[in-house]
């Protein structure tokens, strides 16, 4: 567990991350329901008002005053991670897909409103997340030459070379046993490719120097993979009304995990390892950086 100090810093950071980021989505969801409206409009307003734990957009905001960054419009490159994220989980979450009902304590989108209509609101989305961005690098007065650079480590990291493209190694991968080179190749594009963009985009959003920039992203690569570690222990250990989703869904759907082929205390212990790496990674990188540490102790401890 870690020690009170660093678990106050990083309730702190989410807890302040988590209301910027409830009253930017917001301002967002009433744009997207007034522009579209009817269902899609109102599902994207659904799924990108829905609360989440907001780690992405904190990565977001710790790496950039990391990198001594200095104003709140880092906020709305936040937005776009986490309108990128919410995106992911409506699609995840389709029948399709992971098929479950319940997500962040409430209906998933299709159940809300149907399959058709959480699949086009889903697609919209994404569109939506790169015009966030675009209006991020006004508020920050960015040049177009940093808004290009910071759309690319965003977009790739959405898709086949990152997100969409370790979702579809995890599908495949149903009722399958999967080692632990293919476990960390499903878990590092599924999760990790956008939480390592979290990281790289607040560091670009600061003017970092690419050394700079490169040492963070290592550092996102391994709290990246160590989320999913820690996902999966919590998928087997904890219970649905504090996760807000369905518990147990990776072995109902037979899926290889940490878990199942490292058991529950072996996971722990490598999320933790790769925490500690991420940490020491930092050291040497001249970044005054308490938040991304207590960030990376709480990604692997969290209850939920
Ligand atoms: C077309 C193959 C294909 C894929 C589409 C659906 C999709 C793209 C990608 C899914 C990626 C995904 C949902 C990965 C799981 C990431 C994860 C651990 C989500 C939970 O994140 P938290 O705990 O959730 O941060 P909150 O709700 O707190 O934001």
């Amino acid at each position: 567990m870690i020690s009170t100090p660093e678990r106050d810093t990083a309730g702190d950071l989410l807890e302040d991350v988590r209301r910027r980021m409830d009253a930017r989505l917001a301002i967002w969801a009433a744009r997207l329901r007034a522009r579209r409206q009817g269902a899609e409009g109102d599902a994207m307003a659904y799924a990108i008002a829905s609360p989440g734990k907001r780690v992405r957009a904190a990565l977001v905001r710790a790496s950039y005053l990391a990198c001594s960054g200095t104003s709140d419009g880092i906020d709305e490159v936040a937005a776009a991670v986490e309108i990128v994220h919410a995106y992911s989980l409506v699609h995840d979450d389709l029948p399709c897909m992971d098929n479950d009902d319940l997500r962040r304590g409430r209906p998933t989108t299709h159940r809300a409103f149907s399959v058709d209509v959480a699949t086009r609101a889903g697609f919209l989305m994404v569109p939506v997340a790169a015009e966030v961005l675009a209006h991020a690098a006004e508020l920050l007065e960015l040049d177009d030459g940093r808004l290009g650079r910071m759309a690319q480590v965003l977009f790739v990291a959405s898709g086949v070379e990152g997100m969409v493209g370790g979702q579809w190694l995890d599908l495949e991968a149903e009722q399958q046993a999967l080692g632990l080179d293919a476990l960390v190749a499903v878990h590092r594009g599924k999760t990790g490719a956008l939480i390592q963009a979290s990281c790289e985009l607040g560091a670009l959003a600061a003017g970092a120097p690419d050394a700079m920039v490169e040492r963070i992203a290592a550092f996102g690569a391994d709290i990246g993979l160590a989320f999913q570690v820690a996902d999966d222990v919590l998928d087997s250990t904890a219970s649905s009304e504090v996760l807000g989703k369905t518990a147990g869904l990776d072995r109902l759907l037979q899926k290889s995990t940490y878990v199942s082929v490292l058991g529950v205390d072996g996971a722990r212990s490598e999320a933790r390892r790769l925490a500690e790496r991420a940490i020491t990674g930092l050291a040497g990188a001249r970044c005054d950086a308490p938040a991304l540490s207590a960030l990376a102790r709480y990604i692997v401890e969290r209850p939920s």
